[in-house]
């Protein structure tokens, strides 16, 4: 039997039920976040609950729970599952009110939801890297916020999937932004470059993590916009995200991405985020 969790009660999967006028239904009204769990322990779990507390502020929903609370429920949600490798889903949507635009002015109580997944990790991907497409990048402006609103990010990952390849890369203009389920990286003459977190991007916990290894290992690193000329010219290319991890791009839009090949640094970044995992979590 499954469990998942509804607003502070840890309950029968089956039996989590939301109204039909939960905000988060009908306008998307909510935030999220996926948390990779291996050997039963959560990885970069303050950094991610930190962001939802984040998200939810910014959208104006203020958390009924601290993140110790909600440390302690997922620890409690993981063990009743059984979770030894997967994902933990968490979402926090506005409430339940009767449909209209504002935020309702009478005090509503948020719907906090979450459940687990087993997800592997994509050995077989990290080692030969995936292929990707080029699309225009019409989400919103404030991409930050890792909003329940993922209808563009979907279209994006759609077009991709209809092509066989496992990511969209998104640009606006010549500039890219990011997957649509992950971050960005080039690497050019040794230096790795992804796009600044602000309000275009989501500030992605990997990509975080990674740019700590890459100042703590003496890896050259810059946080700028890189355009579609330099994404071509690129030596390596690769993305983030926390089920992903750090997966080489080997192909964009049918022509090879770097030599077409994961390269030397992405691989050396692969083995620095493996030996981050086993500090955090144990030896995978
Ligand atoms: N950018 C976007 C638009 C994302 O949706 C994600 C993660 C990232 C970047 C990478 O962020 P993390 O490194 O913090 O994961 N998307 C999550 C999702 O929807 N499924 O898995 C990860």
């Amino acid at each position: 039997m499954k469990f998942a969790i509804l607003n502070s009660q840890i309950i029968e999967r089956s039996e989590a039920r939301v109204d039909v006028e939960d905000r988060g239904y009908q306008f998307g009204d909510g935030v999220y976040e996926v948390i990779r769990v291996y050997n039963g322990r959560m990885f970069t779990a303050n950094e991610h609950l930190n962001r939802f507390v984040k998200s939810s502020a910014s959208i104006g929903i203020t958390l009924p729970y601290t993140i110790e609370q909600l440390t302690q429920l997922l620890e409690e949600l993981k063990e009743k599952n059984n979770l030894q490798l997967g994902t933990i889903y968490l979402q926090i949507t506005r409430g339940v009110a009767p449909r209209n635009h504002p935020f309702p002015t009478e005090e509503i109580v948020p719907t906090l939801v979450a459940y687990t997944k087993e997800v592997g990790r994509p050995v077989e991907s990290l080692a030969t890297g995936v292929t990707t497409i080029l699309t225009e990048d019409i989400r919103w402006l404030r991409c930050d916020i890792k909003s329940l609103n993922l209808l563009a990010n979907l279209l994006a990952k759609q077009k991709a999937a209809e092509e066989g390849c496992f990511e969209a890369i998104q640009h606006r203009g010549q500039d890219v932004t990011e997957g649509s389920s992950s971050n960005i990286f080039i690497v050019k003459n040794g230096t790795v470059m992804t796009h600044q977190s602000d309000n275009l991007i989501l500030k992605g916990i990997t990509k975080d993590v990674i740019l700590d290894l890459c100042l703590k290992n003496n890896i050259r690193v810059q946080e700028r916009t890189f355009t579609l000329d330099e994404l071509a010219q690129a030596d390596e290319v690769f993305l983030a995200s926390t089920t992903a991890e750090v997966m080489p791009i080997i192909e964009i839009d049918g022509k090879k991405a770097g030599d077409g090949q994961p390269g030397p640094v992405t691989r050396k970044l692969q083995e620095l985020f493996v030996q981050e995992i086993e500090r955090q979590c144990g030896n995978l």
